[in-house]
């Protein structure tokens, strides 16, 4: 029985009879999935510290207790509406928002929604199998509180399509629990969350890049028109922000401990035969992911985007620092690649809007790549990361047909079969982190070979704080 002890909510789902019976017969479905397709392993003994978001105010947000997972709970909630909002982009510009679904934007938003909540579910399955192989019970933790607020940014898709798509949305709520990732039959709907995740340096990679496309692409639907969906993502995004915490602080612990191992060693020791995540590694694990987030950005040149943005249905990031909002007659620079050679034309800016969105995003990976850079140079390595060429390994968008090296240089397609696991990772190197990652760290306080400590613990705690619990 859904009540509002059970699911937090700012929506006054009490209230609301016909939703509170929609969301009570998703529920044990999704619950159902959680324990099918969530962390393996951690469902019916472990009680987790976490925190749950309770209210949207800072405090009611930072509330954290030992739960077990499948008890977690998953609340519905909408940022405070700002007072006479008004639409900030495209063609409906300077009109009030809409607070119910207009009838002609329906299947594009449908779609939109349907995509975003799409990616949640897949995550989490993407995960299941962490657990298993954890660095430390402080990492273990922050990837449960990584997968419990994935799940409640399912709920929050699964919230608006359940109260503003009638019959239509629901039958999509249940599909998100149908598809799978990875599934050959019924795969989730992007490619990036096809592909496993099957060790920390994935996951870390995953949670700095791909969450941080989580972050791009909510932060242009919470300047959406339609309002319940610009205040659904902009509560999201406060949670975003501790995925790519996880991240970026995770890598930049790898390459601490790796620079450590690598002075223990010497120099010109390879840093695999104490038990170390060579940079080479790391590099590469960066060019995978960081590609397959910029595909998730769309094609360069799109005529889906262009509408969204004509409709006000999703804007640009930060669209308030932007000079002009209506983008009918603005054009683009964009590079193509043809015959052989990069070739600069004008492009209506509104069907370059996946493009502006990822510029945006390159910006934000590379200010994080250059935080890890400090790490190294720090140590007085000479070894530094770096961000590969957007024509790098491209599945979606103009380049997806062609290869390119990192650094954007073109190569046949016999010289890409030859060289591609100079840069991506090989069966080997996943094979070697498999490798020093196969015996869980649980012990409080201790943390796996390769990885070094986090600075501080979680709210506060000791780093030897027993963050995940087994029940005698
Ligand atoms: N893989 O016109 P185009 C997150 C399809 S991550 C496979 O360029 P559009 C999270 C496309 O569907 C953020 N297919 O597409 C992170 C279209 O198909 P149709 C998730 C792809 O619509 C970590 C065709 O190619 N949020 O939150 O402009 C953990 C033509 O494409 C891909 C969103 O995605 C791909 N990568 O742009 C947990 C926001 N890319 O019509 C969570 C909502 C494109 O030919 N979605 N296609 O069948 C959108 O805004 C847009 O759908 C996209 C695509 C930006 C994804």
């Amino acid at each position: 029985m859904i009540s509002a002890e059970k699911i937090p909510n700012n929506v006054n789902l009490s209230g609301n009879k016909r939703l509170q019976r929609a969301l009570e017969h998703w529920q044990p479905k999704y619950i159902q999935w959680w324990k099918e397709m969530g962390p393996q392993g951690f469902q019916d003994y472990h009680q987790v510290y976490v925190r749950t978001a309770i209210s949207v105010d800072p405090e009611g947000w930072a509330h954290f207790e030992y739960v077990k997972l499948p008890e977690y709970r998953w609340g519905i909630f909408l940022a405070d509406p700002i007072h006479d909002r008004k639409i900030g982009f495209g063609d409906f510009y300077g009109q009030d928002v809409w607070q119910e679904v207009p009838g002609e934007f329906r299947n594009q938003l449908r779609r939109l929604i349907v995509t975003q909540g799409d990616t949640e579910p897949a995550s989490v399955e993407q995960q299941r199998l962490l657990g298993q192989r954890c660095p430390s019970m402080y990492d273990l933790r922050n990837l449960f509180q990584v997968n419990v607020e994935e799940g409640r940014h399912l709920w929050a898709m699964v919230y608006l399509l359940h109260s503003y798509f009638g019959r239509d949305g629901r039958d999509e709520a249940e599909e998100l629990l149908e598809r799978q990732s990875g599934n050959r039959d019924k795969p989730r709907i992007l490619e990036a969350f096809n592909e496993p995740i099957d060790n920390w340096l994935d996951f870390f990679m995953f949670t700095m890049f791909t969450d941080r496309d989580g972050k791009s692409q909510l932060m242009s639907l919470s300047e959406s028109s339609l309002d319940p969906l610009a205040r659904t993502t902009k509560f999201m995004l406060t949670e975003e922000a501790h995925h790519m915490f996880v991240g970026e602080t995770g890598i930049a612990r790898i390459l601490e401990r790796t620079c450590q191992l690598m002075k223990m060693a010497g120099f010109s020791e390879d840093v695999r035969t104490v038990g170390g995540i060579d940079i080479p590694t790391i590099q590469k694990h960066l060019n995978q992911w960081f590609s397959l987030s910029l595909d998730l950005h769309g094609s360069e040149v799109s005529s889906n985007a262009a509408s969204y943005f004509a409709n006000g249905l999703k804007g640009r990031a930060k669209e308030d620092t932007f000079d002009e909002h209506v983008v009918k007659n603005a054009y683009y620079n964009m590079e193509f690649f043809e015959a052989g050679k990069a070739v600069t034309k004008e492009v209506l800016m509104r069907n370059a809007m996946n493009e502006v969105l990822r510029d945006w995003y390159v910006g934000d990976c590379a200010a994080g790549v250059i935080r890890w850079n400090r790490i190294l140079e720090s140590h007085g390595m000479s070894d530094r990361l770096r961000l590969p060429d957007r024509k790098f390994h491209r599945g979606i968008g103009m380049y997806s047909g062609f290869h390119f090296d990192p650094n954007g240089v073109p190569l046949s397609a016999e010289q890409w079969e030859k060289r591609k696991y100079e840069w991506l990772p090989s069966a080997a190197d996943t094979e070697y982190l498999l490798s020093i990652m196969d015996k869980p760290v649980f012990e409080p306080g201790k943390f796996a070979n390769y990885i070094a400590p986090p600075r501080r613990g979680i709210n506060q705690q000791p780093i030897n704080f027993e963050y995940v619990r087994r029940e005698a």
